[in-house]
């Protein structure tokens, strides 16, 4: 069984190569005009490429978005637009406060075709054009939909749609999951990526320094143009809203550049809206294993099973020896 421990640790190793290697290859892609990082202020009180509005405050290690109190709504929004048909946005937030039960409303991210809009949609305008993904601590709603809060789900939106804040949101919502981030020691990142019309949410909110699926959707059209952005509210109840940092990679497409589709210059749209009561949350939960990480589960298996199967062997053939020297 040894064996097995062994095969173990090679593949946790394997793993953690794999992980270093796709961090390193990232790196490179890293677009500063997207970016947000410390120290956030130039010379002068003003922050290059970024704004702020509403309750927005900077400091030097964090933008509160709003602070503990009710009422706030606040913005910070990209100037430059995005022209990366594929990408990967990786947000480190904080939300913190002194509510132990009570607390609200929570934030969002963005990637729009408006910027600097104060609203009611956790801190932006409503009937917004472009994607949202909601990090929403207050369920408004206890019952119907069957998941806990904090919440987080994505929602597309051509202009046409409201969002429901006393359903939150669950009926125009695209997937989501359930995630505890809030009030925690370690540091907390969500990265939204975008790619061949894939968008994937995966969370690191555990501590452990790894990326967690929350939920993947095909058939999701982005148009190039938009301007990424974080917004965030309280209302009746409150919360630190926090973003450290924000930093947008680009990603190379599967497609081969000859077969590469052209940009897409409609509206944002999503083919599945989900409905919210068939919901199975138990299913996301799952880490999907891709390419490489799938191959080294697949030797190791084989390899696993062929010692297993070598161990068997002897130990099986030692039985019949003995059961051999007792009958004769
Ligand atoms: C906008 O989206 C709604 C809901 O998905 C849809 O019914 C409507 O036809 C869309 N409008 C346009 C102009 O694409
Ligand atoms: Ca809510």
């Amino acid at each position: 069984m040894a064996a097995f421990t062994w095969s173990a640790f090679i593949f946790a190793y394997l793993i953690n190569f794999v992980q270093v290697l796709g961090e390193w290859n990232t790196e490179d892609y890293l677009k500063r005009e997207h970016t947000l990082v410390k120290p956030y202020q130039g010379s002068g009180a003003s922050m290059p490429l970024w704004d702020f509005v509403g309750s927005t405050l900077v400091t030097n290690s964090y933008v509160r978005l709003t602070s503990d109190h009710q009422s706030r709504q606040g913005g910070i929004w990209n100037t430059q637009p995005c022209h990366i048909k594929n990408w990967e946005l990786h947000v480190q937030f904080k939300v913190h406060g002194s509510g132990k039960n009570l607390f609200g409303d929570g934030f969002a991210i963005w990637y729009t075709r408006d910027r600097n809009q104060l609203g009611p949609v956790f801190g932006n305008r409503d009937f917004y054009t472009g994607l949202a993904i909601f990090l929403d601590t207050y369920a408004n709603q206890n019952g119907p939909h069957n998941h806990e809060h904090p919440y987080i789900s994505a929602m597309v939106n051509n202009g046409s749609l409201h969002y429901d804040h006393d359903r939150d949101g669950t009926h125009t919502m695209v997937s989501g999951c359930e995630a505890k981030f809030r009030n925690k020691d370690y540091d907390t990142f969500i990265a939204i990526r975008y790619q061949d019309n894939e968008l994937k949410v995966s969370l690191d909110v555990d501590g452990k320094n790894a990326w967690k699926e929350c939920f993947s959707v095909h058939g999701v059209k982005l148009p190039l143009g938009y301007f990424f952005g974080a917004t965030a509210a309280t209302g009746e109840l409150a919360d630190n809203h926090d973003i450290i940092s924000m930093k947008v990679y680009q990603l190379d497409t599967n497609a081969p550049a000859k077969y590469e589709p052209a940009a897409y210059s409609g509206l944002p749209s999503a083919d599945s809206m989900e409905a919210p009561r068939e919901h199975v949350s138990d299913e996301k939960r799952g880490v999907g294993l891709s390419g490489w990480k799938l191959l080294a589960v697949i030797i190791l298996a084989i390899i696993g099973l062929g010692v297993c199967a070598i161990v068997g062997f002897i130990i099986f053939n030692k039985n019949q020896d003995y059961s051999r020297k007792r009958f004769y």
